[in-house]
């Protein structure tokens, strides 16, 4: 099913396991984060067969464009060298040490660390003198040992959903929030608060021209808003349909917007609009990591093939 033509990967780095799908005992499903190209920072949750650990790199290869249509990926691991003695790393040995920034560096045995750490001078790669400043600074952390192998089949996105202050205000956030879960999508972060209205700016900065800019900001500042960040297959599009039309008036029965506002400027509820509209507004309302919280849901297997 892989192209062995479109090779042109780029590295994502396994940053949760969060389950098994059964398969010859082996697969499982891990969340990912690219560290670089145009996704760089995405996550995404991929089913990997093959024993895959957490801090594994692995990179992303475009698939056939067949395989595109159905939206499916591969992955592939990579080859890896010791950081410090260059030697190629047996799959199942070796420690990958990820820095905060993402750079991931792997390391054969304890005492190429200690050798690194002490500032030697590798004999058979340059060790950048960056690189060895990081190692001395300590802002980076063994991930454990890495095995190779790893095959990727599902696509998931990550969209940023509010509850805007008139939701909250008619009651409407239990509500929201029970249409997202019984659709099947998973609530990775979220919280109440009153938005700055630096944030309101940033989020609406698209609209900063139009006449409604000021009411909007004033409104969206005006009480508690509840803000979520929403995990799943096409979440982004899915969100937008549970939303319904920004005009209520247009908004079909069955969305939130049709079944629970009237005017345009009180249409209770948001969703980023595309997969880049997501990043930068997750960006400005969830800018701390750790706000994110990896589990698995009971029905997952029932929701994806
Ligand atoms: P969206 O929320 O469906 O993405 P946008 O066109 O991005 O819709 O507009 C952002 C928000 O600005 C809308 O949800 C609505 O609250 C407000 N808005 C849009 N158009 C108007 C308008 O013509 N008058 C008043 N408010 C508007
Ligand atoms: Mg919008």
């Amino acid at each position: 099913m892989a192209d062995e033509n479109t090779t042109n990967g780029f590295p994502a780095q396994v940053i949760s396991i969060i389950g098994n799908t059964g398969m010859h005992g082996e697969a499982q499903q891990v969340q990912c984060q690219i560290l670089e190209g145009r996704d760089k920072g995405r996550v995404i949750t991929r089913n990997c067969v093959g024993p895959v650990r957490v801090g594994d790199i692995m990179t992303l290869i475009e698939t056939s464009r067949e395989a595109k249509k159905l939206s499916n990926r591969w992955f592939k691991m990579e080859q890896r060298k010791c950081s410090f003695c260059g030697k190629m790393l047996e799959p199942g040995t070796g420690t990958l040490y990820v820095k905060k920034d993402g750079a991931a560096y792997y390391l054969c045995s304890s005492k190429c660390r200690n050798n690194m750490k002490l500032g030697r001078i590798p004999r058979k790669v340059a060790w950048t003198e960056k690189a060895r400043t990081d190692l001395n600074k300590k802002n980076w952390s063994p991930v454990g040992p890495y095995q190779s192998q790893g095959m990727i089949i599902m696509d998931t996105e990550r969209t940023y959903v509010m509850v805007k202050p008139d939701g909250v205000a008619r009651g409407l956030v239990g509500e929201y929030i029970s249409r997202i879960e019984k659709k099947g999508l998973k609530i990775v972060a979220m919280k109440m608060c009153v938005m700055s209205e630096k944030d309101a700016k940033a989020h609406y900065a698209e609209h900063a021209e139009k006449p409604f800019f000021g009411g909007l900001v004033s409104f969206i500042t005006s009480g508690p808003s509840v803000s979520m960040v929403v995990e799943g297959a096409n979440a982004v599009k899915i969100m937008r349909a549970i939303n319904g039309a920004t005009k209520p008036f247009e908004a079909a029965p069955g969305t939130m917007r049709g079944d629970y506002a009237v005017d345009t400027g009180r249409n209770i509820v948001h969703a980023s609009d595309s997969v880049e509209s997501a990043e930068r507004e997750i960006g400005i309302h969830f800018p701390d990591k750790s706000a994110f919280i990896t589990y698995t849901r009971a029905d997952e297997k029932c929701l994806y093939e």
